[in-house]
């Protein structure tokens, strides 16, 4: 996953490089900037004395002394004067100097804070986006994995009402799913009781259309395939096959793809090469968000990799939410599930 978010310490990443949120003298100061000073030691201020301070929106680069990375990237982001005051290039600006500096030292991992969204008082959800837009961007052009680390929970806040939103979604759909699953509880014991155990009743999905090679219900499945190497024979499109048939058909590039999927290059050339490959199921959900597969393409690209949508984990409820939206914004969607504390889309 090319952009990741992380709660954490940035002092404990073990990446290429951190960046701090330092302020034009370069000479420290609180928040990250003191955190980042004390894990490194007296030598990063001895260093940083020699750099002649920084302009807003720029950034320099040092060695890491004490801390696991090999560099610091001082970033001096904008104050929060109300927004008006072209608070917002200036961030982006910030991104982008330190990705530029990080590639130039041949960084290949990357950990921001949020710059400017402590002490400098930039609105965290704005301070957020204008961070996943400028790493986004970037990531466009350039092969890099760059983390975004956030320290406390309230760093992290989806708007009130998508929340509200998600969290009713949610609510509907859990509570329905687990109602009918014990309804569904009981009708299989009732069948089992009755029945042999392979019954219609507890076949998977995918099975319903397979009539013509079951032979059912005496117990015996793929009667009609004369021997296993004929069934082999039967196999359909696979999750490869049908991922790249998807992407011809939207008239879009792999690199697009997988770009917004926010899948590497090395991950997706693997799917590429290997028709029978098996993604896991957060890089099987990015392809379709980024191919902006309505519901049952979602479902149908899932299922030739062995999953399913199901309304028992929040998970899949979130997913399908943005889904039936058409919010096919992968970055969007991984905010939200970062919120409800679910793991996130990508490779
Ligand atoms: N790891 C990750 N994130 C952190 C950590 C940490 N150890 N500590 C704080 N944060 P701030 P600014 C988060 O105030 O707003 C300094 O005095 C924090 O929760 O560090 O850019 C400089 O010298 C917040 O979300 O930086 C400047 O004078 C984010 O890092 C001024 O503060 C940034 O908060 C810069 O202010």
């Amino acid at each position: 996953m090319p952009l990741q978010i992380v709660r954490n310490d940035i002092t404990k990443m073990k990446v290429d490089a951190i960046v701090n949120a330092a302020n034009t003298s370069l000479l420290g100061g609180g928040g990250v900037d003191g955190c980042i000073h004390r894990a490194a030691g007296p030598k990063l201020l001895a260093e940083c004395r020699t750099l002649g301070g920084c302009q807003t929106g720029s950034a320099k680069i040092t060695g890491a002394y004490d801390l696991p990375c090999k560099y610091v990237i001082h970033a001096v982001g904008p104050r929060w004067l109300g927004g008006s005051h072209g608070e917002r290039e200036q961030l982006a600006s910030c991104y982008r100097t330190s990705l530029a500096l990080a590639e130039e030292h041949g960084c290949e991992t990357v950990a921001f804070p949020l710059i400017s969204s402590g002490i400098y008082g930039y609105p965290k959800a704005q301070a957020l986006k204008v961070a996943v837009d400028a790493i986004q961007d970037f990531l466009l052009e350039h092969d890099m994995m760059v983390y975004l680390v956030i320290f406390d929970r309230a760093a992290y806040q989806i708007s009130e009402k998508l929340f509200a939103d998600i969290a009713q979604y949610i609510d509907d759909h859990y509570v329905d799913a687990h109602t009918d699953s014990h309804t569904r509880r009981l009708q299989q014991q009732a069948l089992f009781s009755e029945e042999p155990p392979m019954c219609s009743s507890v076949l998977p999905e995918y099975m319903d259309d397979m009539d013509d090679i079951l032979e059912f219900p005496k117990g015996r499945l793929f009667a009609r395939a004369s021997s296993l190497e004929d069934a082999l024979a039967q196999m359909d499109e696979s999750f490869s096959e049908m991922l790249l048939r998807k992407i011809d058909e939207k008239g879009i590039t792999d690199a697009q793809c997988y770009k917004k999927a926010n899948i590497d290059r090395k991950l997706f050339s693997k799917i590429r090469s290997n028709r029978l490959y098996k993604p896991s199921k957060p890089t099987a959900i990015a392809f379709a968000i980024a191919l902006e597969l309505p519901l049952e393409e979602t479902k149908d690209l899932l299922q030739k990799a062995g999953y399913a949508l199901s309304h028992s984990n929040k998970f899949d409820i979130i997913v399908e939410y943005f889904i039936r939206q058409k919010n096919y914004n992968v970055f969007e969607i991984n905010e939200a599930l970062f919120a409800f504390d679910q793991s996130l889309l990508g490779g």
